[in-house]
Order: C-alpha cells, then structure tokens, then sequence
C-alpha cells in the first residue's frame, strides 16, 4: 500500500488486544507518526453497525455465509472509507483485527471454504495486505477466563471453547505459512512481560520503516 504503514494486531479471545494496541500506538505516536486507530468488524458508521449485527446474540441461526459476507461487506466499507485515505495520506494505521480473523473465525471456526474467503479478499482487497501483523498468542481457556470477567459475552465469545481451539489453530497455521508477515507475542504472561516482547520484536521494525 502506498503512503503509510498499515499495522493489524490479531488474537483469540480475551488475548488483550486492546490493552496492548493502546501501548503500540504510543510507541509509534512518541516518533512522531500520525496514527489512525480502527477495528474490525467496524471503523465506520455504517460499519460499526454491521458489527452490532454481527455481535449481538439472537434467536435465529446466523447462516455462516451470511456472517462471512457480512463480515467482508464491513471490511469493504472501513478500508474504502478510513484505511486506504488514511495510508494515501501518509498516516500509518493500527487496526484490530483485519482478514486473518476471517480466516480463522470464518475459515477454521466456522469451517468455510479457505479459497472462497481467498476470492472474497481479493475482490474486496485487491492485493492490498497489512504491512505487518502482530499475533498475540494465549492458552484459549486463560484467554475466555480473562474475557469472562471482563463484561457479558457477545454472540462469538458465547462459542464453545472447540470452537477457539479451531480459530487459533487457524491463525497459528496463517502464521506458519507467511512466518515473514507476522510478529509473534506469548501473550499468556503478566501484561509487563507481554509489552517488553512486543518492544523488542516491533521496535527494530519500526526503525527500518522510519530510517527509509
Ligand atoms: N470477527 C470475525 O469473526 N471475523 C472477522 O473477520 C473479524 C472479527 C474482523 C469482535 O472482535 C468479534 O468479531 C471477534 C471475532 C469476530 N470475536 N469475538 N468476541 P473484537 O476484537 O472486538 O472482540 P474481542 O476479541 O473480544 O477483543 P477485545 O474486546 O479487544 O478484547 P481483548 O483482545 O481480549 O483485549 P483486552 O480488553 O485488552 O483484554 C481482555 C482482559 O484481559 C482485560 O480485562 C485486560 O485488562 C486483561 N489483560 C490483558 N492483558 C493481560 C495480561 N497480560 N495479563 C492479565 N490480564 C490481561
């Protein structure tokens, strides 16, 4: 992509995403980097709303098909409307969660076709990626004991724990076949721990990207 660096952080449930890409950005932001903060599904009107329908618990079954078109309707809208401007624009961008979570909750979770989310990428992405992803690993059970205890669960995290052991096995496979495109952070360990591994994995980077 042109112009800025586009930055996802991905992770299972409870992995601390949040709390983490709060970190990241003020270790972009201290180099004096304009940084757009987003997340999927989401990141703009329109898309936050197809997110409260992907979310919301309900009655009727949410035909998976559905859900996956539903999930690549939101991302076509965010990275028309926030990403790509945001990038042409020099800005860097740090969004949580991007295509590797369809992969893995769509593909692996849900158990859809890999190629058909590939076709569906590419219509919607034509070719553009994150320049960088960071996976944020955790035990599934530690992850949905911290998630848990934070608030109600929503529609994905009332899944059954089979069902986030396929969708970090899913991005653990992601991981393996394009080692080059992710940073990988044991993301199990007190908070301390987790930040001083993102530090050393993602500031070398940081400094390449900013020293060109
Ligand atoms: N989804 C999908 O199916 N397909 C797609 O393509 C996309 C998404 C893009 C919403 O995502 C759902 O959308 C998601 C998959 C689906 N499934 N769910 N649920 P989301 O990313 O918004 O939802 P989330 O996974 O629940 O993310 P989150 O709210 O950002 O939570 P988090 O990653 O776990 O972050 P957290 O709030 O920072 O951490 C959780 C708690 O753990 C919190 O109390 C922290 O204080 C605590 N914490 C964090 N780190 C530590 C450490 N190291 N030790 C102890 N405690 C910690």
């Amino acid at each position: 992509m042109s112009g800025g660096k586009f930055i996802t952080v991905e992770g299972t449930e409870g992995v601390g995403k949040s709390t983490n890409i709060a970190f990241i950005q003020k270790l972009i932001e201290s180099r004096g980097v304009e940084l757009v903060i987003s997340r999927e599904p989401g990141g703009t009107p329109l898309a936050e709303e197809l997110r409260e329908i992907l979310l919301n618990k309900r009655d009727e079954l949410f035909d998976p098909t559905a859900e996956l078109l539903t999930v690549f309707a939101a991302r076509a809208q965010h990275l028309n409307s926030v990403i790509l401007p945001a990038l042409a624009q020099g800005k860097w961008v740090l969004c949580d969660r991007f295509t590797d979570a369809t992969f893995a909750y769509q593909g692996a979770g849900r158990g859809l076709s890999l190629d058909v989310i590939a076709g569906l990428e590419s219509i919607v992405q034509q070719g553009r990626q994150p320049d960088m992803t960071i996976f944020l690993d955790i035990d599934v059970r530690t992850g949905l004991e911290r998630a848990s205890a934070r608030a109600e669960l929503d529609r994905f995290e009332s899944e059954k724990i089979e069902f986030f052991e396929r969708v970090r096995a899913g991005y653990k496979s992601r991981v393996n076949s394009r080692p080059e495109k992710f940073l990988v952070v044991d993301a199990g360990k007190p908070l301390e721990e987790v930040q001083s591994s993102i530090l050393t994995k993602f500031e070398p980077l940081l400094d390449r990207w900013l020293a060109r």
